[in-house]
């Protein structure tokens, strides 16, 4: 009885050993790859038509955004602020913006119409192509003194003349350096970008 149990075993493993070595694989368009240790035929046909598909992000819906990618960055606490930083009292989004490895500040402009602006895109007048020095990015409030705190050397408000403090009634950018000097305060006024240093 156990013999035959033994050759009933071996018969069943030996037809599945041949139903397995009869069974064809079609190798075209598979290229093999480890799995957990063992090398498996995976189809690429399916993976190199299937599109990847990306996360909609803030830039989606505006074709001017479509050469630029949003920065996440995990150093940078905001990427992205809110402030109506043109005056007409609608509340604009600022979002730190990466072309060609450079980075520049896209402004999505609420108003009447919606307006893609750039700053360091273009010949502005802030004459700055890279703001990927920045760390630190907040929305400063309407109100707020903006001046600079260093011309020649460094100085208190204090010390600055009133002709150079610059008082808004609407929303700046504060754009800084997140371990060492350099930034300032940006800001539209004379329908123009405007600086102050801030070391
Ligand atoms: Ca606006």
């Amino acid at each position: 009885m156990k013999t035959i149990l033994n050759l009933s075993l071996i018969c069943t493993l030996i037809i599945g050993c041949d139903s397995i070595s009869n069974q064809t694989v079609d190798i075209k368009n598979k290229v093999p790859i480890k799995i957990d240790s063992k090398l498996e035929l995976v189809d690429t046909v399916s993976s190199s038509t299937t599109p990847l598909l990306e996360e909609p992000t803030i830039l989606t819906p505006f074709p001017e955004f479509d050469d630029y990618t949003l920065i996440t960055d995990e150093y940078i606490p905001q990427t992205q602020i809110e402030g109506d930083f043109f005056g007409d009292n609608t509340d604009d989004i600022a979002v730190l913006v990466r072309k060609n490895n450079l980075i520049h500040i896209g402004i999505i402009d609420y108003g009447t119409d919606t307006l893609i602006k750039f700053i360091g895109d273009t010949e502005d007048n802030l004459k700055r192509d890279d703001y990927s020095w920045i760390g630190i990015f907040k929305s400063v409030p309407s109100g707020d003194t903006l001046w600079s705190n260093y011309v020649d050397d460094f100085r208190d408000l204090e010390e600055v003349p009133f002709d150079e403090r610059v008082v808004l009634n609407y929303d700046a950018i504060y754009a800084h350096a997140s371990e060492s000097c350099g930034g300032g305060f940006i800001f539209w006024k004379d329908n123009k970008w405007n600086w102050l240093q801030q070391e």
